[in-house]
């Protein structure tokens, strides 16, 4: 008669152990830092992208809860970031870059003129239709629209010289150099979640800057 509760005993202290290292469970997440490079034919080609041996200054990445950095990770020279001992939850990742801006040119304010044709359902030039991160980095402005007509003349006043650079009070609200991508990841049971952040300089929609050395 003493067994049963016994093994109910036995069961309810397992339980307590295994919940109880759930609570505890350590995760990470890690990956690498690339700059969304396309060749000069135009292939989809990214390239690492990380800080100089001697410091963390041009390039850093960025974790997040609720909109809120909670730490900051620092890449190595060929881009490798590592966040660990995550507690169990979300968190959103980013890349935050203090490069030198380029790649930028009228070649950009064309593509970003056929991204806008396009998407108003003309469909006059099958490599105009940005997605990803190629999208982000065409809204210069900073006003969350598709790419159109007022992205594509501030590229232009940036590339001739009118303007130094996306932000305000020229362009309103504004963008900074670079565009990182930014992912929502949920962690749990002790993993170790493996995902590379993409970046554009600003206006790059053609993927044709190199931001190297660092
Ligand atoms: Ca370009």
């Amino acid at each position: 008669m003493r067994t049963i509760p016994r093994i109910l005993y036995l069961f309810l202290l397992y339980s307590a152990c295994i919940s109880g290292l759930a609570a505890v469970a350590q995760n990470s997440i890690s990956g690498k830092t690339k700059y969304a490079h396309k060749t000069p034919a135009g292939v989809y080609a990214p390239t690492t992208i990380g800080n100089p041996v001697s410091n963390c200054d041009s390039i850093k990445v960025l974790l997040k809860q609720n909109d809120i950095n909670i730490d900051t990770a620092c890449p190595d020279i060929i881009g490798n970031y590592i966040f660990s001992n995550l507690p169990n939850g979300t968190y959103t990742i980013e890349a935050l870059v203090h490069k030198k801006w380029g790649g930028v040119g009228s070649s950009d304010a064309q593509a970003v003129m056929r991204h806008f044709v396009n998407f108003n359902g003309f469909s006059l030039y099958p490599d105009g239709y940005f997605t990803n991160i190629f999208l982000l980095a065409g809204d210069v402005n900073g006003m969350g629209f598709v790419p159109n007509a007022l992205d594509a003349l501030m590229i232009t006043r940036r590339f001739v010289g009118i303007i130094p650079d996306f932000k305000p009070p020229a362009v309103n609200p504004g963008r900074p150099d670079y565009t990182s991508e930014k992912h929502t990841i949920i962690v749990s049971d002790g993993i170790n979640i493996i995902k590379d952040i993409l970046v554009l300089a600003t206006g790059d929609v053609n993927g044709t800057f190199t931001p190297y050395s660092p």
